[in-house]
């Protein structure tokens, strides 16, 4: 409340100030509250700062160092895209690269099943290979942490942590192809610049040799058109389509192709699940076995209006909303205006490729007072979402049909 109370206030003081300041000030409206603003995130400790990190405009602060940043969720409502600005970020290491000189970048391809290991600089990679591109959804892992109940460890997100961009690089398959891989080959492992400081170990990361020769993992150089932004990655970003961001190697330097299962930190213990089909528990218990993380649930969520906002009485509202999955497509949304008791289905918008974010939307003519709405997602091959929310310890994966509470005036 008090933030809220002196955001205003300054807002305020520099729109009297007159002159050049007062002007700029209104102009960039927006960015000059969100600057001095926080937001409150609609869970139990949800108050947080919005700061502008380099390339980036006022986005959620998780944690400073490394910078951790949510994007705020009316960015969803505004495309289908995500703007690179706008983008979320995560980080595990406090060892962030702050420059790059990306004529000096280079790829080492290696390993114990790579018969001919090389090195591939960024003019290489962009000239030497056929580019492909597409669209997909990068999510953590995490994303939605904070609405667990009981609530587990680890940084407490709302639902900001996922984005949609438009990647272009070369299949991870060609480069692989170039360094002569062994018939041993079996995993392969990726490391980027950044390193731990204070223990944790390096973020190294591996998949399996048939899911790294599928043409369609991908060693980026472009993100909506631009260069990848620095937090995101720059110069070179692993993209994984449908599999959660954990895998998405931000400033990619060693490929190593091994022959054996790679059980590095972050893949064991961490960023693992329950190995069972629902990845669940019974809350407060832990899983009996457990497996790597992998692509992504189905989810749906409304952008046009929030938890707690206000629509008009009496007159037609059109919804809009995002969903997705790990890449078999979305299938249908419905939706629900009375709390889940009918529904009936929305109308998809284009199909933008099955690894990205489609658009939904229905019309609504509320009467005056209380609505409880909700959206939920089948994919191709006939998953959806949960009613109720499926727990585990890290965290991961939540994907409930959420439920917006608007009221009709
Ligand atoms: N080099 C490096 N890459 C990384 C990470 C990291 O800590 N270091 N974190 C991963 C995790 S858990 C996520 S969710 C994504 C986030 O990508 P973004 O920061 O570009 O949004 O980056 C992944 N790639
Ligand atoms: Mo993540």
């Amino acid at each position: 409340m008090t933030d809220g109370h002196n955001t205003k206030h300054l807002l305020r003081r520099r729109l009297l100030a007159g002159g050049a300041g007062a002007l700029a000030a209104a102009a960039f409206g927006r960015s000059a509250l969100a600057q001095s603003a926080g937001v409150e995130l609609p869970f139990v400790n949800g108050k947080r700062n919005l700061v502008a990190y380099p390339e980036k405009r006022p986005l959620i602060v998780l944690t400073s160092r490394p910078p951790q940043l949510e994007t705020p969720f009316e960015v969803f409502n505004d495309g289908l895209i995500t703007p690179n600005d706008a983008f979320f970020v995560r980080y595990h290491n406090a060892g962030i690269p702050t420059t790059i000189d990306a004529d000096k970048h280079v790829i080492k391809i290696g390993g114990n099943a790579a018969g001919k290991p090389y090195e591939l600089t960024l003019a290489d990679l962009k000239t030497q290979f056929k580019p492909i591109e597409y669209l997909a959804v990068n999510q953590c892992s995490g994303n939605s942490r904070g609405h667990f109940s009981p609530r587990v460890t680890g940084g407490q997100l709302s639902n900001g942590a996922m984005g949609n961009a438009r990647w272009v690089g070369v299949a991870l398959k060609d480069v692989l192809a170039r360094a002569e891989l062994k018939n041993s080959a079996r995993e392969v492992t990726f490391n980027g610049l950044d390193q731990a400081l204070f223990g944790g170990g390096d973020f190294v990361k591996s998949i399996e040799m048939n899911h790294a020769m599928d043409g369609e993992v991908m060693i980026a150089y472009q993100m909506n058109g631009a260069d990848i932004p620095l937090l995101n990655g720059y110069p070179v970003k692993l993209i994984v389509p449908g599999y959660y961001g954990t895998y998405w190697v931000k400033h990619l330097s060693e490929i190593e192709v091994v022959d054996q299962s790679f059980e590095g930190f972050w893949m064991k213990p961490a960023y693992r699940i329950p190995d069972n089909d629902c990845a669940c528990v019974e809350p407060g218990t832990a899983p009996a076995a457990t497996r790597p993380i992998g692509r992504f649930n189905v989810r749906s969520f409304i952008t046009s209006v929030q938890n707690g906002g206000r629509v008009r009485a009496g007159e037609q509202t059109v919804v809009r909303g995002i969903a997705f999955d790990g890449g078999q497509g979305v299938r249908e949304v419905a939706y629900s205006t009375d709390g889940g008791q009918s529904w009936r289905g929305a109308r998809l918008g284009a199909d933008m490729g099955r690894y990205s974010f489609r658009e939904f939307t229905f019309a609504f003519t509320p009467e005056k007072g209380n609505h409880d709405l909700r959206v939920r997602a089948w994919n191709r091959s006939g998953q959806s979402q949960p009613m109720e929310a499926l727990w585990q310890p890290a965290g991961y994966m939540r994907n409930v049909v959420e439920s917006v509470k608007v009221t009709a005036v």
